[in-house]
Protein backbone atom coordinates (compact mmCIF):
# COMPACT_ATOMS: atom_id res chain seq x y z
CA UNK A 1 0.00 0.00 0.00
CA UNK A 2 1.20 3.29 -0.68
CA UNK A 3 2.36 5.74 2.07
CA UNK A 4 0.42 8.86 3.15
CA UNK A 5 3.54 11.21 1.52
CA UNK A 6 3.19 8.77 -2.08
CA UNK A 7 -0.41 9.48 -2.10
CA UNK A 8 -0.03 12.97 -1.72
CA UNK A 9 2.67 13.31 -4.08
CA UNK A 10 0.48 10.85 -6.83
CA UNK A 11 -2.37 13.22 -5.91
CA UNK A 12 -0.41 16.62 -7.53
CA UNK A 13 0.56 14.51 -10.21
CA UNK A 14 -2.67 13.05 -11.08
CA UNK A 15 -4.31 16.67 -10.75
CA UNK A 16 -6.32 15.41 -7.73
CA UNK A 17 -7.84 19.39 -6.88
CA UNK A 18 -11.11 18.15 -5.52
CA UNK A 19 -9.44 14.72 -3.11
CA UNK A 20 -6.06 16.23 -2.24
CA UNK A 21 -7.42 18.18 0.59
CA UNK A 22 -8.50 15.19 2.60
CA UNK A 23 -5.28 12.84 1.83
CA UNK A 24 -3.60 15.85 3.45
CA UNK A 25 -5.66 15.84 6.57
CA UNK A 26 -5.53 12.31 6.53
CA UNK A 27 -2.19 12.48 6.54
CA UNK A 28 -1.79 15.06 9.30
CA UNK A 29 -3.96 12.58 10.98
CA UNK A 30 -1.75 9.59 10.39
CA UNK A 31 1.27 11.50 12.06
CA UNK A 32 3.33 12.36 8.88
CA UNK A 33 5.60 15.47 9.85
CA UNK A 34 3.74 18.27 7.18
CA UNK A 35 7.26 19.13 6.32
CA UNK A 36 7.99 16.03 5.22
CA UNK A 37 4.55 15.74 3.32
CA UNK A 38 4.69 19.19 1.66
CA UNK A 39 8.84 18.63 0.24
CA UNK A 40 8.83 14.48 -0.21
CA UNK A 41 4.95 14.65 -1.39
CA UNK A 42 4.09 17.71 -3.36
CA UNK A 43 6.80 19.17 -4.20
CA UNK A 44 8.15 16.21 -5.66
CA UNK A 45 4.69 15.45 -7.56
CA UNK A 46 5.34 19.03 -9.02
CA UNK A 47 8.45 18.51 -10.12
CA UNK A 48 7.18 15.34 -12.02
CA UNK A 49 4.44 17.68 -13.38
CA UNK A 50 6.68 20.29 -14.89
CA UNK A 51 8.81 18.11 -16.41
CA UNK A 52 5.99 16.83 -18.59
CA UNK A 53 5.20 20.30 -19.06
CA UNK A 54 9.20 20.97 -20.45
CA UNK A 55 8.80 18.22 -22.56
CA UNK A 56 5.40 19.11 -24.17
CA UNK A 57 4.04 16.32 -23.04
CA UNK A 58 1.01 17.99 -21.18
CA UNK A 59 0.10 21.83 -21.90
CA UNK A 60 -0.99 25.02 -19.40
CA UNK A 61 -4.32 23.62 -18.15
CA UNK A 62 -2.83 20.64 -16.83
CA UNK A 63 0.36 22.70 -15.39
CA UNK A 64 -2.40 24.86 -13.79
CA UNK A 65 -4.72 21.66 -12.54
CA UNK A 66 -1.27 20.51 -10.99
CA UNK A 67 -0.48 23.45 -9.21
CA UNK A 68 -3.75 24.19 -7.91
CA UNK A 69 -3.65 21.02 -6.47
CA UNK A 70 -0.41 21.33 -4.79
CA UNK A 71 -1.96 24.94 -3.44
CA UNK A 72 -4.99 22.82 -1.88
CA UNK A 73 -2.98 20.45 0.01
CA UNK A 74 -0.65 23.66 0.91
CA UNK A 75 -3.76 25.40 2.29
CA UNK A 76 -4.11 22.08 4.30
CA UNK A 77 -0.43 21.51 5.54
CA UNK A 78 1.23 24.78 5.38
CA UNK A 79 -0.50 25.99 9.19
CA UNK A 80 0.49 22.30 10.87
CA UNK A 81 4.29 23.55 10.39
CA UNK A 82 5.29 23.69 13.66
CA UNK A 83 5.71 27.82 14.75
CA UNK A 84 9.09 28.91 16.21
CA UNK A 85 8.76 29.82 19.79
CA UNK A 86 7.85 32.84 20.87
CA UNK A 87 11.30 34.33 21.68
CA UNK A 88 12.41 37.98 20.06
CA UNK A 89 12.56 38.31 16.28
CA UNK A 90 15.19 36.73 14.47
CA UNK A 91 15.18 40.09 12.03
CA UNK A 92 13.09 41.27 9.53
CA UNK A 93 12.94 39.96 6.26
CA UNK A 94 11.07 41.51 3.04
CA UNK A 95 10.39 38.55 0.73
CA UNK A 96 8.52 38.81 -3.00
CA UNK A 97 8.82 36.94 -6.67
CA UNK A 98 10.27 39.24 -9.10
CA UNK A 99 8.96 41.27 -11.92
CA UNK A 100 7.17 39.52 -14.70
CA UNK A 101 7.23 36.58 -12.66
CA UNK A 102 4.18 35.24 -10.57
CA UNK A 103 5.23 31.88 -9.47
CA UNK A 104 4.14 31.88 -5.74
CA UNK A 105 4.70 28.16 -4.11
CA UNK A 106 7.66 28.15 -3.24
CA UNK A 107 8.27 32.09 -2.40
CA UNK A 108 5.45 31.31 0.20
CA UNK A 109 7.08 28.21 1.15
CA UNK A 110 10.76 29.92 1.93
CA UNK A 111 8.13 32.51 3.72
CA UNK A 112 6.12 30.36 6.19
CA UNK A 113 9.39 28.69 6.93
CA UNK A 114 11.19 31.97 7.96
CA UNK A 115 8.39 32.83 9.88
CA UNK A 116 8.14 29.64 11.79
CA UNK A 117 11.48 30.01 12.52
CA UNK A 118 11.34 33.35 14.38
CA UNK A 119 11.64 35.66 11.69
CA UNK A 120 9.20 38.88 11.07
CA UNK A 121 8.41 38.45 7.10
CA UNK A 122 7.02 40.81 4.78
CA UNK A 123 5.45 39.42 1.76
CA UNK A 124 5.38 41.70 -1.45
CA UNK A 125 3.83 38.84 -3.16
CA UNK A 126 4.47 38.31 -6.90
CA UNK A 127 5.41 39.95 -9.85
CA UNK A 128 7.19 43.07 -7.92
CA UNK A 129 8.47 45.51 -9.83
CA UNK A 130 12.13 46.00 -9.23
CA UNK A 131 11.79 49.74 -7.97
CA UNK A 132 9.18 48.48 -5.44
CA UNK A 133 11.49 46.00 -4.26
CA UNK A 134 14.08 49.10 -3.54
CA UNK A 135 11.49 51.28 -2.38
CA UNK A 136 10.47 48.80 0.27
CA UNK A 137 13.93 48.07 1.50
CA UNK A 138 14.90 51.55 2.03
CA UNK A 139 11.47 51.78 3.60
CA UNK A 140 11.39 49.28 6.03
CA UNK A 141 14.98 48.68 6.78
CA UNK A 142 14.98 44.70 7.13
CA UNK A 143 18.13 42.87 7.29
CA UNK A 144 17.49 40.70 4.29
CA UNK A 145 15.68 40.69 1.02
CA UNK A 146 14.66 37.60 -0.38
CA UNK A 147 13.64 37.27 -3.41
CA UNK A 148 12.29 34.18 -5.67
CA UNK A 149 12.60 34.00 -9.72
CA UNK A 150 10.95 30.69 -11.38
CA UNK A 151 12.42 31.49 -14.77
CA UNK A 152 15.57 31.92 -16.64
CA UNK A 153 13.74 34.86 -17.94
CA UNK A 154 12.95 36.54 -14.98
CA UNK A 155 16.31 35.80 -13.28
CA UNK A 156 18.49 38.72 -14.14
CA UNK A 157 15.49 40.86 -11.75
CA UNK A 158 17.22 39.77 -9.00
CA UNK A 159 20.14 41.82 -10.12
CA UNK A 160 18.30 45.14 -11.17
CA UNK A 161 17.14 44.93 -7.24
CA UNK A 162 21.20 44.11 -6.21
CA UNK A 163 22.19 46.80 -7.94
CA UNK A 164 20.68 49.93 -6.26
CA UNK A 165 21.12 48.50 -2.84
CA UNK A 166 24.75 48.14 -3.42
CA UNK A 167 25.37 51.49 -4.84
CA UNK A 168 23.45 53.19 -2.08
CA UNK A 169 25.83 51.11 0.33
CA UNK A 170 22.20 50.05 2.15
CA UNK A 171 23.74 47.44 4.48
CA UNK A 172 21.22 44.33 3.94
CA UNK A 173 21.81 41.16 2.89
CA UNK A 174 19.90 39.66 -0.31
CA UNK A 175 18.94 36.08 -0.40
CA UNK A 176 17.84 34.37 -3.70
CA UNK A 177 16.22 31.27 -4.53
CA UNK A 178 14.01 29.46 -6.89
CA UNK A 179 14.42 26.27 -9.43
CA UNK A 180 17.03 27.98 -12.02
CA UNK A 181 18.90 30.03 -9.41
CA UNK A 182 22.61 28.42 -8.67
CA UNK A 183 24.96 29.69 -6.06
CA UNK A 184 27.49 30.09 -8.75
CA UNK A 185 24.23 33.04 -9.64
CA UNK A 186 24.47 34.24 -6.48
CA UNK A 187 27.76 35.01 -6.42
CA UNK A 188 27.77 36.62 -10.09
CA UNK A 189 25.19 38.91 -9.06
CA UNK A 190 26.52 39.78 -5.30
CA UNK A 191 23.90 38.26 -3.44
CA UNK A 192 24.82 36.98 -0.18
CA UNK A 193 23.00 33.79 0.29
CA UNK A 194 21.31 31.08 -2.22
CA UNK A 195 19.57 28.30 -1.32
CA UNK A 196 17.75 25.67 -2.94
CA UNK A 197 15.37 24.56 -0.70
CA UNK A 198 12.57 26.22 2.14
CA UNK A 199 14.18 24.17 4.74
CA UNK A 200 18.09 25.40 4.20
CA UNK A 201 16.60 28.82 3.24
CA UNK A 202 16.40 29.52 7.50
CA UNK A 203 19.71 28.20 7.94
CA UNK A 204 21.36 30.33 5.74
CA UNK A 205 19.21 33.44 6.62
CA UNK A 206 20.62 32.73 10.22
CA UNK A 207 24.03 32.64 8.65
CA UNK A 208 23.42 36.09 7.20
CA UNK A 209 22.07 37.63 10.31
CA UNK A 210 24.75 36.64 12.20
C1 LIG B 1 3.51 25.41 -10.77
C2 LIG B 1 4.11 26.07 -11.97
C3 LIG B 1 3.39 27.10 -12.56
C4 LIG B 1 2.07 27.65 -12.00
C5 LIG B 1 2.39 28.63 -10.85
C6 LIG B 1 1.28 28.66 -9.81
C7 LIG B 1 1.61 29.55 -8.64
N1 LIG B 1 0.56 30.12 -8.10
O1 LIG B 1 2.75 29.71 -8.20
C8 LIG B 1 1.46 28.34 -13.26
C9 LIG B 1 0.60 27.32 -13.97
C10 LIG B 1 0.63 29.58 -13.01
C11 LIG B 1 2.72 28.60 -14.08
C12 LIG B 1 2.76 29.56 -15.08
C13 LIG B 1 3.85 29.68 -15.94
N2 LIG B 1 4.95 28.88 -16.01
CO1 LIG B 1 5.40 27.71 -14.67
N3 LIG B 1 5.93 26.18 -13.56
C14 LIG B 1 5.38 25.65 -12.50
C15 LIG B 1 6.27 24.45 -12.05
C16 LIG B 1 5.64 23.16 -12.59
C17 LIG B 1 6.47 24.27 -10.56
C18 LIG B 1 6.92 25.48 -9.77
C19 LIG B 1 6.65 25.22 -8.31
O2 LIG B 1 5.72 25.78 -7.72
N4 LIG B 1 7.42 24.29 -7.71
C20 LIG B 1 7.24 23.85 -6.35
C21 LIG B 1 8.03 24.73 -5.40
C22 LIG B 1 7.91 24.19 -3.97
O3 LIG B 1 9.39 24.68 -5.79
P1 LIG B 1 10.22 25.97 -6.21
O4 LIG B 1 9.32 27.01 -6.73
O5 LIG B 1 11.40 25.57 -6.99
O6 LIG B 1 10.72 26.52 -4.78
C23 LIG B 1 11.66 25.84 -3.96
C24 LIG B 1 13.12 26.24 -4.26
O7 LIG B 1 13.34 26.66 -5.57
C25 LIG B 1 13.41 27.28 -3.24
N5 LIG B 1 13.03 28.68 -3.49
C26 LIG B 1 12.07 29.21 -4.26
N6 LIG B 1 12.03 30.53 -4.14
C27 LIG B 1 12.96 30.88 -3.25
C28 LIG B 1 13.35 32.12 -2.76
C29 LIG B 1 14.37 32.19 -1.83
C30 LIG B 1 14.76 33.51 -1.27
C31 LIG B 1 15.05 31.00 -1.43
C32 LIG B 1 16.19 31.09 -0.48
C33 LIG B 1 14.67 29.77 -1.94
C34 LIG B 1 13.64 29.71 -2.83
O8 LIG B 1 12.68 26.85 -2.12
C35 LIG B 1 11.41 26.33 -2.55
C36 LIG B 1 10.92 25.32 -1.58
O9 LIG B 1 11.78 24.21 -1.45
C37 LIG B 1 7.63 24.80 -12.74
C38 LIG B 1 8.58 23.62 -13.00
C39 LIG B 1 9.76 23.58 -12.05
N7 LIG B 1 10.48 22.50 -12.14
O10 LIG B 1 10.04 24.48 -11.31
C40 LIG B 1 7.14 25.51 -14.01
C41 LIG B 1 8.07 26.47 -14.74
C42 LIG B 1 8.86 27.33 -13.75
N8 LIG B 1 7.09 27.36 -15.54
C43 LIG B 1 7.52 27.63 -16.66
C44 LIG B 1 6.80 28.45 -17.59
C45 LIG B 1 7.41 28.60 -18.97
C46 LIG B 1 5.60 29.09 -17.21
C47 LIG B 1 4.76 30.03 -18.08
C48 LIG B 1 5.55 31.05 -18.91
C49 LIG B 1 3.85 29.16 -18.95
C50 LIG B 1 3.03 29.88 -20.01
N9 LIG B 1 3.31 29.53 -21.23
O11 LIG B 1 2.22 30.73 -19.70
C51 LIG B 1 3.89 30.73 -17.00
C52 LIG B 1 4.65 31.95 -16.41
C53 LIG B 1 3.83 33.10 -16.08
C54 LIG B 1 4.70 34.19 -15.40
N10 LIG B 1 4.76 35.35 -15.98
O12 LIG B 1 5.29 33.97 -14.37
C55 LIG B 1 8.90 27.05 -16.97
C56 LIG B 1 10.02 28.11 -16.92
C57 LIG B 1 11.04 27.94 -18.01
C58 LIG B 1 12.08 29.01 -17.95
N11 LIG B 1 12.03 29.96 -18.83
O13 LIG B 1 12.95 28.99 -17.13
C59 LIG B 1 8.99 25.90 -15.91
C60 LIG B 1 10.43 25.57 -15.48
C61 LIG B 1 8.33 24.63 -16.55
C62 LIG B 1 9.12 24.03 -17.69
N12 LIG B 1 9.82 22.95 -17.46
O14 LIG B 1 9.10 24.54 -18.78
N13 LIG B 1 3.73 27.77 -13.72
Amino acid sequence: MEDAVTRLKNAVINYEMETIADLAKKALAEGVDPLVAIEKGLAEGIKVVGERFGKGEIYLPELVMGAEAMKAALAVLEPAVPSGKHRASAGLVVIGTVQDDIHEIGKNLVATMLSANGFEVVDLGVNVASTEFTKKVEELKPKIVAMSALMTTTMPRMAEVIGPIKKKSIPIKALIGGAPVTDVYAREIGAEGYSGDASSAVDVAKKLVG
